[in-house]
């Protein structure tokens, strides 16, 4: 369901202007104590942005596929782990519920998701078990007579683990392989279940990363997610919106940085001159320029096709793609363009270019990615 045109737009300035008057001065602050203030967590929750994908009837703003990509790459324009601090709640921890769960999931969880009360977390990744997701080792028991699964295994690199109050697991109730996963709403505070401290990360400092122990919690039979054996397409179809999602926070990254580069290379002078009349400087400039405009024509296509209802997940791996490893190499020409400067932390230069080194991995690998590319292409004849 889209929002009329000028509530929409409205909704977009609004977001605007607070990333550029309110996230954007806080930036070094947040990288630096490795927090997101409360202050501005609390000015994300009045902006809705935590509802942001959650359907309206469950108090969501119910933005479509369209929308939503707009949304992101206004927020991209400010440090990553910003958006992070909601990402969870608005895409990969929510959307599993949003597409596969019962009606009385929906209306218990839904609200206090979109309303940010509660944080949610996406749990398949694990110690052994990265890019070959069917895998998974987490083992979930059915105890009949109790009505409930029995779950067991740790699960590794969760975004928002040491906040989240609810999380959806992706565990084995079947045999080996992808058809033997299963899919369950685990609550934070059921017995056996605990998380690790954060880890030491490169960069997105203020977003956290945590390792989820599970040493024989009981999950009700009502928190599954969808019938056995359904989780790793619950997973997948998550994954595909949520990597669509991230190619859009990383053209508005990309757009961060060549407005960054431009303010630098026409203030700076060397020889007589703005640095920016060098056409060296300007081909970095140009370069970033194009790639950029051309990712965000990518995503922006994807999420009318999925609004339209169309199979996307070629284009969502293009997307991810495309952008992910885009904004790597504008980051890198942003250092370059800033010399000396882009190598010192008080710009936020070098920031920058650590943290979206993490889009190239998370959410699926480039390399994954292209597998998932040359599988669709093969598969559809070219
Ligand atoms: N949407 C819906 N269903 C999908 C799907 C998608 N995008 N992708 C796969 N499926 C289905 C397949 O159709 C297949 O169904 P059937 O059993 O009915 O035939 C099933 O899921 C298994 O698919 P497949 O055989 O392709 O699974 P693979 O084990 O080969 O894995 C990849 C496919 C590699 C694409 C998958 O494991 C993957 O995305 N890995 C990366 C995981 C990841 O992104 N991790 C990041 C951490 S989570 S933040």
């Amino acid at each position: 369901m889209a929002l009329d045109p000028e509530t929409y737009t409205q909704l977009l300035e609004t977001i605007e202007r607070f990333v550029n008057e309110t996230l954007r001065p806080r930036e070094g602050e947040v990288a630096e104590t490795d927090e997101i203030p409360d202050d501005l967590v609390q000015g994300m929750k009045d902006l809705g942005l935590f509802g942001l994908s959650i359907p309206e009837e469950y108090g969501g703003l119910g933005l479509n596929m369209a929308e939503e990509i707009g949304v992101a790459i206004a927020l991209g324009h400010t440090s990553p782990a910003m958006r992070s601090t909601f990402g969870t709640n608005v895409g990969i921890g929510s959307q599993g519920l949003v597409m596969s769960g019962t009606d009385e999931q929906k209306a218990e969880w839904l609200p206090k998701i979109a309303s940010g009360e509660i944080i949610t977390s996406f749990a398949l990744t694990e110690p052994d078990v990265g890019s070959d997701a069917g895998s998974v080792k987490t083992r979930a028991e059915l105890d009949e007579a109790k009505g409930v699964y029995r779950l067991n295994g740790t699960k590794r690199y969760i975004t928002n683990a040491d906040k989240a109050d609810l999380f959806t697991v992706m565990a084995r109730t079947g045999g080996e392989g992808a058809r033997g996963v299963t899919s369950f709403l685990v609550p934070r505070d059921l017995p056996g279940l605990s998380v690790a401290p954060h880890e030491k990360k490169m960069g997105q400092q203020g977003a956290h990363v945590c390792d989820v122990n599970f040493d024989d919690v009981e999950v009700p039979v009502a928190n599954r997610l969808g019938e056995e054996g359904e989780g790793f397409k619950v997973a997948m179809r998550v994954l595909d919106r949520g990597r669509l999602h991230i190619a859009g926070v990383c053209v508005g990254a990309a757009e961060r940085l060549i407005e960054e580069m431009v303010s630098y290379a026409t203030e700076r002078k060397q020889f007589g001159k703005p640095i920016a009349e060098f056409q060296l400087i300007q081909a970095m400039i140009a370069d970033s320029k194009a790639e950029c405009m051309a990712a965000r024509a990518l995503v922006e296509q994807t999420a009318k096709k999925r609004d339209a209802g169309e199979n996307i997940t070629l284009d969502c791996a293009a997307a991810k793609l495309t952008a992910s490893e885009m904004v790597g190499r504008v980051a890198d020409r942003a250092v370059q363009v800033h010399g000396g400067a882009g190598y010192i932390a008080d710009y936020g230069i070098e920031r920058f270019y650590r943290d979206v080194r993490l889009f190239r991995i998370y959410e699926g690998t480039s390399e994954i990615q292209r597998t998932i590319i040359a599988r669709e292409t093969i598969k559809a004849g070219g």
